[in-house]
């Protein structure tokens, strides 16, 4: 049985609206002529409606008590939890990651949601000595105001509620414009919001493209924005951010790389470098997109790792067997086909998979095929350039000194993982390694909640995601000098 095309609507001011920016249009990248959803997207003035609704819902969501607020959130996170399975299967179909996958990320939203709305309940501020008497410091925190969140496509669902979860629970109000491609997850998690009962014009939905995101970042109702994407937006989204004073926090890319040394474990070290690169079809940010093994285990290494490459199921994401589904849409195919094609032309050696030859790759979807290509020494584009597929570019290396200066080359610091037994090398790894997060025997992706995210370098811009660092971000601080007020040492 077809599932039935799903209606998008945006959400202002607490009512489902339809659009009139024209259509949006989701459809299933593992077979592009089905449509999973599809309605009318905002134009310019429903955006304004929608900055309007969170201005005025501003003050009264900033003044709710904080346990109050939290608790919205723990409500909707129960909501997620109970829809995991359905919302799940939505998000496989919509993005095409694995069933396994969709379902996961359902569950992880969830889980955001209870850490943020639980953290109500932490503690807002610090309290500091003065050296004068009769006197506390205190630095408290209050919201930003109106926030703009703007999220990709990779995690239609998970990302969200990493960047609203926060903005909520610490008292902002928001106006949230999601990755074109992914609507339906979108309206799921305003939905599961509205239900938990959050008051009108807290959290506005605004489906659209480019146009709505610039509009975000150039309206004057904003007071801050929070991005994930691509560098080339997230570095326009920062410049008008400045010209316009509004803070940005910008979540770029990376081209992280696996060091595997000659003492690992090589059968995990194969396990996790394959999740690493080929999980979600190698669409995250922070997934392993460059491997750099010493020369002692290369061979053996790499004849371990095509052999599992080779053996990885692509195909329909609902099917339980698959284990990797399609890229996003025709466009990043293409792209990361021309990708693989440069780096071949540049000299690179395909040792499996690759761009044509693939009997797997079918034409109703956007499907890659798992790709490893061994590089000569030099400077190759796809060393440097993050290509967002299922593509991981391979240097040998004589030394660790070596495996751990190529490791910083290039100009994203976002994610590594290291494999090693030796704890010596290990904690040189952890001084050495330029990256916002560093796996030691695991693969490259993945975050928890209560724990800061973000890139070195040039992988972001403005203080990390979650954890305490969430809230840099979404509040600002009072230092409050403090003294009683009659007269008495
Ligand atoms: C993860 O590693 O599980 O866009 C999450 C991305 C990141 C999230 C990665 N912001 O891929």
């Amino acid at each position: 049985m077809t599932a039935p095309i799903q209606n998008l609507h945006n959400l202002v001011d607490g009512t489902w609206t339809e659009g009139s920016g024209g259509d949006v249009v989701s459809i299933n990248p593992a077979d592009s002529s089905v449509v999973v959803a599809a309605g009318q997207r905002a134009d310019t003035a429903l955006l304004d409606a929608a900055v309007t609704a969170a201005s005025a819902a501003r003050a009264q969501w900033a003044h709710t008590p904080a346990h109050e607020r939290g608790a919205v959130l723990v409500r909707a996170a129960a909501i997620v939890e109970a829809r995991a399975d359905e919302w799940g299967r939505e998000l496989s179909r919509e993005e095409g990651k694995t069933l396994a996958e969709g379902i996961g990320e359902v569950g992880r939203a969830a889980q955001i949601l209870r850490f943020y709305g639980n953290d109500a309940d932490r503690e807002a501020g610090e309290v500091y000595s003065s050296p004068r008497r009769g006197e506390r410091i205190l630095v408290t925190r209050k919201p930003v105001g109106v926030v703009g969140v703007i999220t990709p496509f990779n995690f239609p669902i998970a990302i969200p509620a990493w960047k609203i979860a926060p903005a909520l629970t610490y008292g902002n109000t928001v106006v949230w414009k999601p990755a074109s491609t992914v609507p339906l997850l979108a309206v799921r998690l305003a939905q599961a919001l509205t239900e938990a009962g959050l008051p009108a014009g807290v959290l506005n939905l605004v489906l659209g493209d480019r146009e709505i995101g610039t509009g975000i970042i150039e309206h004057p109702g904003i007071d801050a924005v929070t991005f994930t994407g691509s560098t080339g937006v997230g570095r326009r989204l920062v410049a008008a951010g400045a010209l316009r004073g509004v803070p940005v926090q910008a979540e770029l890319g990376g081209k992280n790389a696996a060091i595997v040394l000659g003492d690992a474990d090589l059968d995990l070290a194969v396990q996790q470098v394959a999740l690493g690169a080929f999980r979600s079809t190698g669409q995250k940010c922070t997934a392993t997109s460059r491997l750099i093994v010493t020369d002692d285990i290369a061979d053996d290494f790499l004849a371990a790792l095509t052999k599992r490459a080779r053996e990885i199921i692509v195909g329909d994401p609902l099917d339980p067997t698959t284990e990797m589904g399609p890229v996003i849409n025709g466009a990043a195919r293409e792209s990361i086909r021309g990708g693989i094609d440069r780096a071949i032309e540049q000299g690179a050696d395909l040792l499996v998979g690759g761009t044509s030859a693939d009997p797997q790759l079918r034409e109703s979807g956007y499907f890659l095929s798992p790709t490893i290509l061994d590089l000569p020494s030099g400077d190759l584009d796809i060393w440097r350039d993050e290509l967002f597929g299922p593509a991981l570019a391979i240097r040998r290396v004589a030394s660790v000194e070596d495996a751990f200066t190529l490791a910083n080359d290039g100009d994203y610091g976002l994610s590594a993982a290291l494999f090693t037994q030796d704890l010596t090398r290990t904690l040189e790894a952890v001084d050495h390694i330029d990256v916002g997060i560093l796996h030691v025997n695991s693969e490259s992706a993945g975050a928890d909640p209560h724990v800061p995210f973000g890139g070195a370098k040039k992988s972001g811009y403005g203080p990390k995601e979650q954890g305490r660092s969430a809230r840099e971000f979404f509040t600002h601080t009072t230092t409050v000098y403090l003294r009683g007020g009659a007269a008495r040492i």
